[in-house]
């Protein structure tokens, strides 16, 4: 199955680039809908490029904001000195005021295929409206297989949502691996005018508690609950040489989880863009990591480090417990019910 699939735009833009479908599709879209994803009228007519926030007041400096110190049981220093962000290490007043004079837009997408839509999507965004960047302007970009079952969520201040029709991958494989193709083309076409900052999520997991501007950054990862503690030679990395997500052993900073990344929507673009080619020609040469797009992203890290990484509280499984360095969990996975959610293997 190639991951080219065409998608159907469900967009209500005035944006001329991304075509307007909306106006054919109309008629399923309840009218508060379109308020909806309108609720800020000045959106449409600020360019949000990298290049308006550089003429900004004066940047952050690392030091201004992040103490590593005060988690000495963690690590929070990479080796190429970007921060991992702990509870505890950051300053949380001095970000707020610092990103409220920037005005910034942050975007977040999330995709819901399938049973994906009825079983995770509600809760996803009803925690998202609800610790996700409070007290900025944010978009959630929603990519449905099946705008009908589109949960009605009420959207608290500062929040708006933009709906996307994307046609369903056969294979479960694909339908992870194809966001990265479809996070790019959307990136290229809208978002890079909409946000400063963006954020793609897995659906399958729920906010339990602020997930604020303490983790933004020009390139963002996130380490995997199960394997913050081990040796990278342990890591579930592809180790097949015929893999472009090959990692040879020896080699490798942390493992990191694909159901969290982010950055400018420049670096969201060069690590989608790049995850995908690795896909693209994984499919021509027949085969496919084993940690699908997981392992592709791994790979982009490993030889573009991310300037920010965030620390296993951002994203926990409760599966594992709650050790003594988890000291608040702001995202924690749902139970992986895969009987219930994966009909179309
Ligand atoms: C279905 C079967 C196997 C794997 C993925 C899917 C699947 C994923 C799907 O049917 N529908 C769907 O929307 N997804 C999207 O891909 C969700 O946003 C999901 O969170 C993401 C990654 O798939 P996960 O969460 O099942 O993968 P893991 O690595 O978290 O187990
Ligand atoms: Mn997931």
């Amino acid at each position: 199955m190639s991951p080219e699939g065409s998608f159907l735009w469900i967009y209500h833009s005035k944006n001329p680039e991304v075509g307007d479908s909306s106006t054919q599709k109309g008629w399923w879209f309840p009218s508060w809908f379109n308020n909806r994803t309108h609720s800020y009228p000045e959106e449409e007519a600020v360019d949000k490029g990298d290049e308006q926030r550089k003429e900004n007041s004066e940047e952050l400096q690392l030091s201004d904001w992040f103490n590593p110190q005060k988690r000495p049981d963690v690590v929070t220093v990479t080796e190429w000195k970007a921060p991992v962000v702990w509870e505890g290490t950051y300053n949380k007043a001095i970000l707020e005021s610092y990103y409220a004079r920037q005005k910034i837009t942050v975007g977040l997408t999330v995709f819901a295929v399938g049973r994906y839509i009825e079983h995770y999507l509600e809760e996803f965004l009803i925690s998202a409206n609800r610790y996700f960047m409070v007290g900025h302007k944010v978009i959630f970009y929603i990519m449905v297989d099946d705008v009908s079952k589109m949960p009605l969520i009420e959207l608290g201040p500062l929040r708006s949502f933009k709906v996307f029709e994307i046609k369903p991958e056969k294979r479960w494989q694909d339908i992870s691996m194809m966001r990265m193709k479809i996070i790019g083309e959307h990136i290229v076409a809208h978002i890079q005018h909409e946000v400063d900052f963006l954020f793609c999520m897995d659906v399958d997991q729920v906010f339990q508690d602020s997930f604020g501007v303490e983790t933004l950054g020009q390139s963002v990862a996130q380490l995997q609950a199960w394997w913050y503690k081990a040796d990278p030679d342990e890591f579930t990395y592809e180790r097949r040489k015929e893999s472009a997500a090959y990692i040879p052993f020896g080699e490798g900073d942390f493992y990191y989880h694909a159901a969290i990344f982010g950055g400018t929507p420049t670096q969201v673009l060069n690590i989608t863009q790049e995850c995908f080619k690795g896909i693209l020609q994984d499919k021509k040469n027949d085969i496919e990591a084993e940690w699908h797009d997981e392992s592709h992203l791994n790979k982009y890290f490993l030889l573009n480090k991310p300037t920010k990484i965030l620390s296993p509280e951002y994203c926990w499984d409760y599966h594992i417990g709650l050790p003594s360095d988890i000291k608040i969990v702001k995202i924690s996975w749902q139970t992986k019910e895969y009987n219930l959610v994966r009909n179309n293997i």
